[in-house]
């Protein structure tokens, strides 16, 4: 499959990157903006050493790798050097790698780790106990109880296996659907970590995918195919919904896997194709083109006009008018950026 992405895990410097790729982790797990800002920097660092084919050597070399400051290109040299960085020690302190675990429980973010960890919380049997008046929802038990599960990525296969198992039970209920995997697995990765399914319907015969996700979720848990909900969508019978839940194939000591569905209206297929296809650092750079050339894009379309409030930008007193959503490609075309199949879509 993505032979392109092992040869760049085989490179010269991947345990630099390795190292490297610790230290983000520890600042992706901490609060704050500097460490978002942080772990955006590593991203492209990182990417940037995998990609360079000869060792890096020297302090020089290191520099002249893009995305490489005076600061990280130090790192680099130190674990050249050492094969080691300490920063990583003096970064993984108690409260970083407590609340690395607990982020790793399903939906569980930064300031549920800091509240839990804060109750005086340390383990996820503490959780569980409810040390410290901790409640735990529904979806964050399912969290703990398949927290191996949901942590670990599926091989690519597994993920094809899933869902050749799931497609026919979908177009048993209505022969027109399209059907079809997003996320990683369209980017050919080797392995997964859940299972990105679009729903959509050409509502040209005046008949719409409106309320299969409902029906589709009743089949897949009577077949023991979906096994836990996470998260149910807010209408099943609308033609737009996510669900999220874990599922697994029916053989004996099959492990449990993340899926997503996703139903979108069929006007707004190739934007919600082009989102939901990543990766989020491609998602970012086509966001930026988009805003650059005075359009704003989402997994809903391509928009111009759109005007936001200064002082908040994230609401919008312009809604703006829709200049494409239909196809990838019409996308990709009106923002001047060359067409790039799903596997070259990557950090
Ligand atoms: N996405 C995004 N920004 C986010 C979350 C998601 O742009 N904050 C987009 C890009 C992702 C896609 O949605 O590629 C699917 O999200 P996933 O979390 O499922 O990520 P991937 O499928 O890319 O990777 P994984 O194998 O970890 O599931
Ligand atoms: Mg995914
Ligand atoms: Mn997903």
């Amino acid at each position: 499959c993505d032979n392109k992405e092992v040869q760049r895990r085989n490179g010269p410097n991947e345990f630099i990157a390795k190292k490297l790729d610790e230290l983000r982790e520890l600042h992706k797990a901490k609060p704050g903006q500097e460490n978002y800002w942080r772990v955006y920097s590593y991203n492209k660092c990182i990417r940037a050493v995998r990609n360079h084919h000869k060792p890096i050597i020297s302090l020089k070399e290191a520099r002249l790798v893009r995305g490489v400051g005076e600061k990280t290109a130090l790192k680099i040299m130190e674990i050249v050097e050492t094969g080691d960085l300490r920063r990583i020690k003096w970064e993984n302190t108690a409260d970083v790698s407590i609340g690395k675990l607990f982020q790793g429980i399903y939906g569980v973010g930064q300031t549920t780790a800091i509240m839990w960890y804060a109750a005086g919380c340390r383990t996820l049997e503490d959780l569980k106990a409810g040390k410290g008046g901790v409640v735990l929802t529904p979806a964050q038990k399912i969290g703990i109880q398949f927290y191996d599960d949901i942590n670990d990525r599926m091989p690519r296969e597994e993920a094809k296996a899933l869902f050749e198992l799931i497609k026919p039970i979908a177009l048993s209920i209505d022969p027109k659907l399209e059907i079809q995997i997003m996320g990683s697995y369209r980017r050919s990765k080797a392995d997964c970590g859940d299972i990105d399914i679009m729903i959509t319907r050409c509502p040209k015969d005046g008949t719409t995918h409106a309320g299969i996700l409902h029906h589709l979720l009743k089949a897949l848990h009577a077949r023991k195919i979906i096994t836990e909900d996470l998260a149910m969508p807010e209408n099943p019978f609308g033609d737009e919904a996510i669900y999220r839940g874990l599922c697994r194939l029916p053989q004996f000591g099959s492990r449990r896997r993340r899926i997503d569905f996703l139903t979108i209206p069929y006007s707004s297929r190739g934007a919600a194709l082009l989102y939901y296809t990543g990766d989020d650092i491609f998602n970012r750079a086509m966001r930026l083109k988009a805003n650059k050339l005075g359009y704003s894009l989402n997994q809903k379309g391509l928009f111009a006009g759109v005007v936001r409030d200064p002082r908040n930008r994230s609401k919008k007193t312009n809604e703006g008018t829709l200049v494409a959503s239909e196809t990838e490609e019409q996308i990709f075309k009106i923002l001047e950026v060359p067409f790039q199949q799903p596997h070259e879509r990557v950090r």
